[in-house]
């Protein structure tokens, strides 16, 4: 019997468990406790069961409606072509998929690969690849430790995951063709209705509030009267920013929003235009 519960896949273990766990409890779900062996955990706050599973498995889960939303590697979705959708990217495990050959060898252009023997752990990524450029290469496919594969004579190349491009720095191996980037995505079932389509909307505004606050700071700063215009053309705020008149005549003190691209951009300007005793603090939610 379903639940009525929202269930959200979630590695159990990996590069994407921690930051996953994360932003569920930042969203404010306390869950009953994870023992090691556990593999569902219900929120004790909020109508939600999460789902402990392997990485690969989470795209399958969740076209099966065993778990209506799952947080997976955008590359594990392309691979496994299953019917879901991607509704929501969290920001992290940002990564590529790249193809490397020998440092050895000399490359001149994506025909090196005719003919050659490349090892991967995705092999319909690849194929795609291959496919819509022409070339015709042998797609050898292994689970983990493809980048020994050319070592040990195992293939020629490789088509693996980046991310500092130290694993292949250490296998003498160097990478010739960026084929797809990558990061965590959230993705849902297509069959989501009724109370649990409501529950799914309420998480998803949390996770925005959660998403939002890291993105952006609150600053706050006091400013020379005759700087207000361009200093608030800077930092335009959520609306607009507050402004109060400060107890020294002609500055006022400027409370803001800045977002975490621009921010050594926009204090440097601030410092031009007499902004002193600036005060950038972390948000913890920003519902927009
Ligand atoms: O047990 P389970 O099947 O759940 O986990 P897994 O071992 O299959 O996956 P895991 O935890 O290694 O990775 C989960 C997801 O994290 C991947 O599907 C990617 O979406 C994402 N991700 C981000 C990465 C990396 N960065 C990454 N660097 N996944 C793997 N790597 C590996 C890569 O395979 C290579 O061996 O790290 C090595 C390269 O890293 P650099 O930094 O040396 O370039
Ligand atoms: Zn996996």
């Amino acid at each position: 019997m379903d639940s009525g519960n929202l269930k959200i896949a979630v590695q159990k273990s990996g590069r994407l468990s921690e930051k996953s766990m994360t932003l569920i409890k930042e969203s404010g779900i306390r869950l009953t406790q994870e023992g090691k062996l556990k593999l569902v955990s219900a929120g004790q706050n909020f109508p939600v069961e999460v789902l402990f599973l392997r990485d690969d498995d989470i795209p399958q889960y969740v076209a099966d409606n065993v778990a209506d939303i799952g947080i997976v590697g955008e590359n594990e979705v392309m691979e496994k072509q299953k019917p879901v959708d991607i509704i929501d990217r969290p920001g992290f495990a940002k990564c590529r998929l790249s193809l490397a050959i020998p440092q050895s060898m000399e490359y001149n252009g994506l025909s090196f690969f005719n003919g050659r023997k490349i090892a991967t752990s995705y092999p319909k990524i690849l194929q795609k690849f291959l496919t819509e450029n022409k070339i015709g290469a042998e797609i050898h496919e292994i689970s983990g430790s493809v980048e020994i594969a050319p070592g040990i004579g195992l293939a020629d190349a490789i088509f693996d995951i980046v991310s500092s491009g130290s694993t292949l720095i250490s296998n003498r191996l160097k990478e010739v063709e960026v084929v797809l980037r990558s990061e965590a995505v959230i993705i849902a079932s297509r069959d989501i209705s009724g109370p649990k389509k409501h529950i799914l909307d309420q998480l998803l505004f949390r996770i925005h509030a959660v998403l939002n606050a890291g993105n952006n700071k609150y600053i706050l700063l006091n400013a020379p009267n005759e700087s207000l215009e361009k200093i608030t053309a800077l930092l335009p705020g959520m609306k607009s920013p507050t402004i109060m008149p400060l107890a020294e005549k002609g500055w006022s003190s400027l409370h803001s929003v800045v977002n975490e691209n621009d921010f050594w951009d926009i204090i440097q300007k601030l410092k031009e235009l007499g902004a002193q005793g600036i005060l950038v603090i972390p948000i913890e939610k920003m519902i927009v």
